[in-house]
């Protein structure tokens, strides 16, 4: 049977590739199996895309944010209605396993109904004037033609994110979901759309990052550029809109540490690590990558943390029994094995995986072991390098003080977390860990949307995602002053 052709979205109609080209968008669990064949885009398509989300702009702007709520309410009740469906759509196209994508599709869901709440809200201030018979408010007002580009690991939730947010406060989207995972965000806009979504207002491009990615954000007509990735394409990103002063979110890499002190409640940070490190094959940018484990439980930790994860089921995730999913693509099986190497030959010991799997079930799909490395000095490599895979790298100290500082010893600052019932170790740990969030005896996955979302250091740019972070990236400020005393009076000068 031949593959499904997915088109481009622009001004409301889909519409193919200007050049004619497309690819081919495999199953990482099996790569016999094509999800779709989609629009390879260059620049023309975006020149398109942006010129209908100009033009809808106009009107949508005018919309009152109440009435655009609703369209994205409505939209996250479609969406409610379509978990099941669009949650094996995303397993199949992304290979995470099917509890993960029901919370990805779900992750949208609520970013739905809170971005959906803030229609009524979007406070601004009223404040006193210093002069009489004046009035001063600061109201926000939306920024004009979004440019966005997703990641492929959570490739519902991401694109909510950052289209549900600028939708509400007025702005209108033109986005590149990630080119292995462009179905789960058609499948957003569907939900959007079938909500009554006015045309041009979201326009979708699929394709590479280069010939789709860099055009839009070196548009001028784009106002706003908020992107998902790596710190590397975030470095070119950024530089890029700062050439046209484009306000530029960005949420990128991360080297996400646990610690589990000795008083720890070790069955608990054995969960917590287990699904921190390995949940969507370690390929969120919230993955536990270190653990950071006291002296005094670290070879307890480690044997029961090794026997455990050898025993995860890794497979197609679209069986329910499979706990791991595969990577998401071959170049990042090739990273994985690349810092395996590498820890190797640092002198870190491997206790668990390392290799890639190659039996009958796994030979058609990118899957590779859970892997753990123990005895890791937190100067190597695999202890400060992203790696974006199912490797752990379990690092041993010998206080709390240690620990606070080996977590912050890396050039991220994404999330992080620490295992203890000691209430006044925790609150410094809350102080004292240089990064976006905190997690206190629980994994550092698992964010909600209605919390700001990124990171210090290299992670980000210092905006935010989720709550009102989003809310402030996708407004810019105007203040209005009304004066109503029917004669000139000059701030600053009048002050008798
Ligand atoms: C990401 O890691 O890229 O907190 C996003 C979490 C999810 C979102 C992760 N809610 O793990």
């Amino acid at each position: 049977m031949a593959a499904k052709v997915f088109k481009n979205f622009i001004g409301g109609e889909w519409v193919e590739s200007r050049s004619g080209q497309t690819y081919e968008n495999l199953n990482p669990a099996d790569t016999r199996d094509v999800i779709g064949v989609f629009q390879r885009s260059d620049k023309r398509d975006v020149d398109d895309a942006v010129s209908a989300a100009r033009q809808a702009f106009e009107r949508w702007r005018l919309v009152p944010a109440p009435k655009r709520a609703e369209i994205i309410y409505r939209a996250g009740e479609i969406l409610l209605e379509r978990k099941e469906e669009y949650a094996r759509l995303m397993t199949r196209e992304m290979g995470k396993v099917l509890k993960e994508t029901r919370g990805d599709v779900q992750e949208a869901v609520d970013t739905a109904y809170y971005m959906a709440g803030e229609g009524r809200r979007q406070f601004g201030a009223t404040v006193p004037s210093e002069l009489p018979n004046k009035f001063a408010m600061a109201v926000r007002m939306p920024i004009g033609v979004c440019g966005m580009i997703a990641p492929w690991n959570f490739p519902m939730a991401i694109p909510s994110w950052k289209l549900l947010p600028a939708l509400v406060c007025g702005n209108t989207c033109v986005i590149k979901p990630a080119e292995d995972t462009p179905l789960s965000t058609l499948n957003l806009l569907k939900a959007l759309t079938d909500a009554g979504l006015p045309k041009g207002v979201v326009n979708v491009v699929t394709g590479f990052g280069p010939e789709v990615g860099a055009p839009i954000a070196e548009h001028a007509n784009v106002q706003a550029i908020s992107f998902t990735g790596s710190s590397e394409v975030g470095r070119t990103v950024g530089v890029t809109a700062a050439q046209s002063f484009k306000p530029c979110s960005l949420e990128m890499g991360g080297k996400n540490a646990i610690i589990i002190l000795d008083d720890a409640n070790l069955d608990l940070a054995l969960d917590g690590v287990l699904w921190g490190a390995f949940g969507t094959t370690g390929q969120r940018c919230t993955a536990a990558s270190r653990v950071i484990v006291q002296k005094g439980v670290y070879r307890q930790f480690a044997d029961r943390l090794i026997y455990r994860a050898q025993r995860l089921k890794v497979g197609n995730g679209q069986d329910e029994s499979v706990e791991m999913g595969p990577q998401i693509n071959e170049q990042q099986v090739a990273t994985t094995e690349k810092y395996v190497q590498i820890g190797k030959n640092e002198g870190a010991k491997l206790e668990a995986g390392g290799k890639a799997l190659n039996t009958p079930d796994h030979v058609y799909g990118w899957f590779f072991e859970p892997t753990i490395f123990t005895d890791v000095n937190e100067k190597m490599r695999i202890a400060q390098e992203e790696i974006f895979g199912p490797v752990l790298s379990l690092i041993p100290v010998d206080s709390f003080d240690q620990a606070i500082e080996i977590a912050n010893g890396v050039t991220y600052g994404l999330s992080s977390s620490v295992y203890t019932r000691d209430v006044n170790k925790a609150f410094r740990a809350m102080r004292d860990i240089y990064a976006g969030i905190t997690y206190v005896n629980a994994p550092t996955i698992g964010a909600e949307v209605h919390l700001p979302f990124g990171g210090t250091k290299s992670t980000g740019n210092g905006h935010r995602e989720g709550g009102l972070g989003a809310i402030d990236f996708y407004t810019q400020w105007k203040s209005i002053y009304v004066d109503y005393s029917d004669r000139l009076q000059r701030a600053q000068i009048d002050t008798e």
